[in-house]
């Protein structure tokens, strides 16, 4: 048996001994500060977000031990713009209709009839990191469901057939700007909206994607969409449709408030002449990003922990200071394309005193996870898709 395939808590069931237990904690491929290890805590502390995201949840990277490279489902964070709507499981339907050949609805007992698929995840909200109070909103997980593809390609497109929209069952009220006729003022109305995103049909029916009901090999929990969601793992977490209950195809763009209003990136791009042009594009496919997550000290040895994760990792690289970038031992995850990567450098003797400590992943298209002075970075003016290189602070006594 090979033993990196299998997780801790499945080793010691399996192992049925103390001793094997021990050894197994210790050895270097579980890193992620095994006992001895002591946390030495990072200067830089989020501050708590304000009031109303008080409920997300947020991962804890310093809490992470070598059992986190999954995210328990009670651990994993939460995002719903509209609230926590109420379905009701036994009532429920997935209608699939506008411009298809064969529109139909289903049941839970339908999705769950159709062939079984899981993957290994990362889910992060686009604005993690965005905000100095939102370093949390990512989380790792075994989704499992079934293919979106099949069911896609069962209703069939018909040729006009352009957009594929997924719509939660949560909704609220956004607002819409009008000019009332030629001459009248500007002005504004509210109306209820579905939360939905959608993709092209190319990209909906790519094979990754799945309809989701498990997470962690229990139900869906209500606050990460039950009874079905969408799990797009080449995607940010907006575009993980949660409460589906419609798909709609259409033959234009859709506009709606979460594709074409809320979720863009300003930048102010510099142009040669020395002006700047300020654009608006879309938030939608995942970046590729690492974070530095904890340090550790055993026997005046210290050790640095991290994640990389956002695109095909090929390997991660870490500076302490203005020092030389070094390169990672990379502990798990490589075989789950989808999932974070875990990784760890070691530290022997630093200098007393504070130290900066800088990681950045590299892809496997050699892309490499743009610095804060990056003009991809600087020239932003929103807080999604804050996937610059991330410095924490850590003072060593
Ligand atoms: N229906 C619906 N789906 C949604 C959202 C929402 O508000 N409503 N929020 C999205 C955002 S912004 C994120 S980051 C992820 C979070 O998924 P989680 O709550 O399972 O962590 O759900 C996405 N799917
Ligand atoms: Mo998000």
């Amino acid at each position: 048996m090979d033993v990196r395939r299998i997780s801790r808590r499945d080793a010691l069931i399996q192992s049925g001994g103390a001793l094997a237990a021990i050894a197994f904690f210790q050895s270097p491929l579980f890193a992620w500060a095994g006992p001895g290890e002591t946390n030495v805590p990072f200067l830089d502390q989020p501050p708590a977000p304000p009031p109303p995201l008080a409920g997300l949840n947020q991962l804890d990277w310093e809490a992470q031990t070598p059992d986190s490279w999954i995210t328990p489902n009670e651990k994993f964070f939460r995002v719903g713009h509209y609230g926590v709507p109420e379905v009701d499981a036994a009532k429920w339907k997935l209608e699939i209709f506008g411009l298809v050949a064969n529109p139909r609805s289903y049941d839970l007992a339908a999705i769950k009839a159709l062939p079984k698929k899981e993957v290994v995840f990362t889910l992060e909200c686009s604005g993690n990191h965005g905000f100095p109070f939102l370093p949390g909103a990512i989380g790792n997980a075994r989704w499992g469901g079934t293919p979106l593809a099949a069911v896609l390609q069962k209703a069939g497109r018909k040729p006009a057939g352009a957009e594929v929209v997924f719509y939660g069952a949560d909704q609220g009220e956004e607002p819409i700007q009008y000019i009332g006729g030629l001459g009248d003022k500007m002005g504004e109305f509210k109306a209820k909206s579905p939360f939905a995103r959608s993709m092209s049909w190319a990209e909906a029916t790519d094979p990754a994607n799945l309809l989701c009901y498990e997470m962690n090999g229990k139900p869906l929990p209500a606050a990460n969409g039950s009874p079905l969601r969408l799990i797009a793992p080449r995607w940010f977490g907006i575009s993980n449709v949660k409460w589906l209950t419609r798909i709609e195809v259409i033959d234009s763009r859709f506009e709606g408030p979460f594709q074409a209003q809320r979720y863009l990136t300003v930048r102010e791009v510099a142009r040669p002449d020395g002006s700047t042009v300020w654009t608006r594009t879309a938030v939608g496919k995942s970046l590729l990003k690492s974070v530095p997550a904890k340090v550790t000290v055993q026997d005046g040895k210290y050790r640095i922990y991290g994640a990389a994760w956002g695109a095909p990792i090929a390997r991660v690289e870490v500076k302490v200071d203005d020092g030389p970038w070094k390169p990672a031992v990379m502990d798990k995850g490589a075989e789950h394309e989808f999932a974070w990567k875990f990784w760890h450098v070691d530290w022997p003797s630093p200098a007393a005193g504070e130290h900066k400590i800088t990681s950045r992943a590299i892809d496997k298209a050699g892309n490499v996870q743009p610095a804060q002075s990056d003009p991809s970075i600087a020239s932003k003016r929103t807080y999604w898709e804050a996937n610059g290189q991330i410095t924490r602070t850590i003072k060593i006594a």
